[in-house]
């Protein structure tokens, strides 16, 4: 349910999961490897401090019904896990979605490391020539490698993270249909047909997203933890089932920062380096434009 990576690993963690029943199928994205199924509809996600933090100061803001409870820290097999709700405990067999918010995946203290202590990589640089060999530059070609911070800023240009402040990761259907492929899904266009595809036309359903989104929005702007973090690498985790359930949460912290006290964000602002804005909100209202689109394309 958490992170965002079946793209590294090519399958969804969630078809590594077997997904026969709510209670296993829990984790659309993320680092495959980082969940577990946790006791009484709880899921596990390693430990990660920061995102322990979050989760603590998330459970006391007005945001607390759009991100999954908090249960502190357990320990399985000598690894400490984060516990928290299996969002997905009350649908039926549901479809679920990862779409990464805001204009920016990495944060700027990852720029300062990539400048003060370069550590180019491999994976990246094949990761990067599987989708386009003629990306890399002479020097990355002989290196064999690229930065991190490089190959995700590629990878914001080439999909819609840098035009439209969001771009969609993946989604399983209820049928268990996995589609992944969507590093070139860049225009609204391209977008609206991946949601479309994955509602299957169902406006009820998109109708029901629309809703929660809005919701999600009036609640941002209100937030004191969204007011004082810059929200980097968060996904929203969309949700339905056959009987017409919809939800939509915030997932996804491990790279969400507190500010320091004298910079303050917008969320809507273009990023320039040192004023650490993340262009969530942008990406939420183009998120809610693209979503009521496709009902007005329906009514018209
Ligand atoms: C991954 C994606 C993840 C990132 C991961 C990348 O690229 O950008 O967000 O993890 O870095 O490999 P892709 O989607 O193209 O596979 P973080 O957000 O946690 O940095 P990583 O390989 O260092 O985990």
């Amino acid at each position: 349910m958490q992170n965002s990576a079946w793209k590294k690993h090519k399958t969804s963690p969630l078809l590594l999961m077997a997904p026969k029943t709510p209670q296993q199928l829990m984790q659309v994205a993320g680092h495959a490897g980082d969940f577990r199924v946790g006791d009484y509809g709880t899921m596990l996600k390693k430990f990660c401090e920061r995102e322990q933090q979050c989760y603590l100061r998330l459970m006391k803001d007005a945001l607390r019904p759009f991100v999954p409870a908090y249960h502190g820290v357990v320990q399985q097999d000598e690894e400490d896990y984060n516990m928290m709700d299996n969002l997905l405990n009350n649908f039926s067999t549901p479809a679920v979605m990862d779409c990464k918010m805001g204009s920016r995946t990495y944060l700027e203290e990852e720029l300062l490391v990539a400048r003060e202590r370069p550590q180019p990589r491999h994976d990246m640089y094949e990761k990067m020539v599987a989708v386009d060999p003629e990306v890399p530059t002479a020097q990355e070609r002989a290196q064999q490698a690229v930065l991190k911070t490089r190959y995700m800023q590629w990878r914001e240009t080439l999909s819609s993270t840098s035009t439209l402040g969001f771009r969609i990761e993946g989604f399983q259907k209820s049928s268990g249909e996995c589609h992944t492929n969507f590093k070139r899904t860049k225009s609204r266009d391209q977008v609206t047909e991946a949601f479309d595809s994955f509602v299957e036309s169902n406006t009820h359903i998109v109708w029901g997203y629309l809703r929660w989104l809005k919701q999600l929005r009036q609640v941002l702007e209100t937030s004191d933890f969204f007011r004082a973090h810059e929200v980097v690498g968060s996904s929203l985790l969309f949700v339905h089932d056959w009987t017409g359930r919809t939800g939509v949460w915030m997932i996804d912290f491990a790279k969400t920062a507190a500010l320091p006290s004298h910079i303050t964000v917008d969320h809507r602002s273009p990023w320039v380096e040192g004023n650490r804005e993340d262009g969530y909100l942008w990406g939420l209202d183009n998120l809610i434009d693209t979503l009521a689109n496709i009902m007005e394309d329906v009514i018209d």
